[in-house]
């Protein structure tokens, strides 16, 4: 059945609409480093377009964005051309598109048996040209639309990473150099709290703030927000990439530009791999997966380039790409989506956390339906409205937040979201202090407090109570049979049997899982608690400070400030919290139902073992242990564990995702263990 007439003008209007949306949003990107239009959506876009001009080409035009390479730079500096246009990488997101980018190649030089790949990580940073005349840097050019971009010369020039004199004797006439400046994340952390103590907004991500950085027209701001650069392409002689550097030997293959760049001083990213198969390549993109959260700056992928020079001139290049070169994409870490509505999440500590409830999107490997809106401020920041198009981000925690609200996809008529007045679970007013963020509910008797206080007690690390989960704890409170933890050792199983689905074996148990409770030692109890600030290390060190809960009770925070580890805030934090008439109750309560408020006296010897004397801190997420065990294990072999590294600590014990506390470890000097060195320590290896 032929094309209808109406179909053809539908795809013409179409074709038309996405072109512009295009265009615009590549001119945020490119030209005004604003991209509000997120790349997955640009992505999506962009392939609508191609598959609807493969279905009619009589609709291309010379200038649809899938005949270009981008949009015309800015005025603020010159234009230049480049001598060389700088191609797009085609995208690859998953091992199908990488296979389909493998096939097309192969057709093209079918004789071609065993390949050479070289994998190089995708550094998330904005492409620069640079021009070497006789070996001395004279011009620094952004990509631009890949043909012409801005001459940012004096801004290059204070990137350390790129020499001003190459390191050559005899340099060829003209060496260019291509390669990606970058922020490192510690910079762009730096550089976004600065603007936000000037009240100046934030820059989306290290992109951009590089983006914006390069294109300061004052290089002294340049200078001392440090950029970056690490090189991958050398072209020499303007023209020729497999021309020779001097008389001697020739640069073939791109694992050789590679060295021949570092010989030339610049930065090559150490993390390259030569792989001779597809399975090679993908074992590289798989190990990066999780090793790349610990590099300083941020990557978004592989670029896996075919390593022969001879093979890549052959299979030459399309409109946009080259046919030899492929980026493998990781899964995008922040994804839009549509905001349903805002719930009102209460906790333990009765604060109120304003949660987005979203449409569900797949991010970074997982499906989200919720995101965290922080608190009152971030809300008001947001400037969040019902039903708007939001970014949501899977930072390096497990949590998701909404990172920012895209105000020009906004319905019409949508209200704003604003914080609640009273409390969502028991009506009471709700209280912010002046000087903190966090709006609280202060009516202890709130069921969502106490369902969180119950719930945090029965954890494992505190009082352990197997059993004891959250549908149980929620028919507990609103039937009322358990209004403090303290009634919880009053609860028989006759009792248990009136709640919803109890049966009579699982009602015995978790009376003998209340009961065996008991025995948990006193520092357990104290994390129990969930007194503020008082988390598992803050708990075990104040009960050994502290062997009995009316020494601690008795206490003045000057006097639980002394302790080593325990600052002021924790300190008031404590001496609060047992001024409080109802606090003192239940402690009470506690005592009489049998719980150890005091350390038993043989726990109290002082330590010895294989780490004992020594302070060690943990951070990042262990491959086996969570911290508690890791804990446990460092304190039976007589070791301290402290939260934070200081002149004192003797060991950092660092898992992935360790930040700042590796960093400063390292300045220290502090020497740095694995889990499997920490065991090995702890057998006394
Ligand atoms: N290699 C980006 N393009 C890259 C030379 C080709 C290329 C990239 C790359 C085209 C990275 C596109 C912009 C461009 C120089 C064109 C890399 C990275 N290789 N490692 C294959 O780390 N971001 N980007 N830059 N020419």
């Amino acid at each position: 059945m032929g094309k209808s007439k109406g179909a053809d003008e539908s795809a013409a209007n179409r074709v038309q609409t996405l072109r512009s949306q295009l265009q615009a949003a590549s001119y945020d990107y490119y030209v005004l480093d604003a991209p509000d239009l997120p790349d997955e959506v640009y992505d999506r876009l962009y392939r609508e377009l191609q598959d609807l001009e493969a279905d009619h080409p009589e609709l291309i035009t010379p200038n649809s964005p899938t005949q270009r390479v981008g949009e015309k730079p800015a005025t603020h500096f010159t234009s230049v051309r480049h001598n060389i246009p700088l191609y797009s990488l085609e995208n690859a997101f998953d091992l199908a598109e990488f296979r389909a980018w493998e096939d097309r190649w192969r057709r093209q030089a079918p004789e071609i048996d065993k390949v050479e790949y070289v994998a190089e990580l995708k550094i998330d940073g904005n492409a620069l040209a640079l021009t070497y005349e006789n070996g001395v840097l004279v011009r620094g050019v952004t990509r631009g639309d890949g043909t012409a971009g801005e001459d940012i010369t004096p801004n290059v020039r204070t990137i350390r990473s790129v020499p001003l004199r190459l390191a050559i004797d005899h340099p060829p006439a003209i060496v260019e150099v291509r390669g990606e400046a970058f922020l490192p994340l510690k910079v762009f952390e730096k550089i976004n709290a600065e603007r936000a103590e000037r009240g100046d907004a934030l820059f989306a991500n290290p992109r951009n703030a590089a983006a914006g950085t390069l294109r300061q027209l004052d290089s002294s701001i340049v200078a001392a927000r440090r950029l970056d650069f690490f090189a991958y392409t050398v072209h020499l002689d303007q023209f020729d990439p497999t021309q020779m550097p001097s008389a001697s030997d020739q640069i073939t293959t791109q694992w050789a530009a590679l060295e021949f760049l570092k010989t030339l001083d610049f930065w090559v990213n150490p993390n390259r791999q030569l792989c001779q198969s597809e399975t090679e390549v993908q074992a590289y993109f798989d190990e990066w997966a999780t090793r790349r959260a610990q590099l300083q700056y941020l990557t978004d992928g592989v670029v896996v380039k075919l390593n022969d020079f001879a093979l890549q001139q052959r299979l030459g290049f399309t409109q946009k790409f080259p046919r030899w070169a492929v980026a493998l994409k990781y899964p995008a870490e922040e994804v839009p989506t549509v905001l349903e509505a805002v719930s009102f999440q209460v906790g333990r500590t009765g604060a109120v956390t304003p949660v987005a409830e979203l449409r569900p999107v797949q991010l970074a490997g997982t499906t989200v339906a919720r995101a965290t809106l922080h608190n009152a401020d971030r809300l008001a920041e947001l400037d969040i409205h019902q039903g708007d198009t939001i970014i949501v981000r899977k930072a390096g925690e497990i949590i998701p937040e909404v990172v920012r609200v895209l105000a020009e996809l906004r319905p019409e008529h949508a209200s704003k979201v604003a914080m609640p007045t009273h409390c969502p679970q028991c009506g009471s007013a709700l209280v912010r202090p002046d000087d903190g963020a966090v709006t609280r509910c202060i009516n202890i008797s709130c069921p969502a407090i106490v369902q969180g206080a119950i719930i945090h007690w029965a954890r494992r690390d505190a009082l352990d109570i197997e059993g004891l989960g959250e549908k149980w704890v929620r028919q507990l409170v609103e039937q009322g049979l358990v209004q403090s933890v303290a009634d919880l050792y009053g609860l028989t199983g006759a009792g248990l049997l009136t709640l919803d689905r109890m049966g009579q074996k699982s009602a015995e148990k978790l009376v003998g899982a209340i009961a065996a409770s008991k025995a948990r030692p006193w520092a357990s109890v104290l994390y129990g608690l969930g007194i503020r600030h008082v988390g598992i290390v803050n708990a075990k060190t104040l009960a050994q400070q502290f062997p009995t809960v009316d020494a601690l009770a008795a206490a003045s925070p000057d006097e639980i400030e002394t302790v080593h580890t325990i600052g002021p805030e924790i300190a008031e934090a404590v001496f609060q919290w047992f001024r409080v008439p109802a606090n003192q109750t239940l402690i009470e309560r506690l005592q009489q139902a049998g719980l150890q408020l005091a350390a038993d006296p043989a726990e109290s010897t002082p330590a010895a073992g294989p780490l004992a004397g020594k302070t060690l801190v943990l951070t990042g997420t262990l491959p086996t242990l969570t911290r508690p065990e890791a804990t446990e294990i460092i304190e039976a072999a007589g070791g301290k564990v402290t939260s934070s590294v200081s002149k004192a600590t003797d060991y950092l014990v660092a898992g992935e995702k360790a930040g700042s506390k590796l960093t400063k470890a390292e300045g220290l000097g502090v020497a740095i263990l694995s889990e499997a060195d920490l065991l090995a320590m702890a057998q006394g290896e």
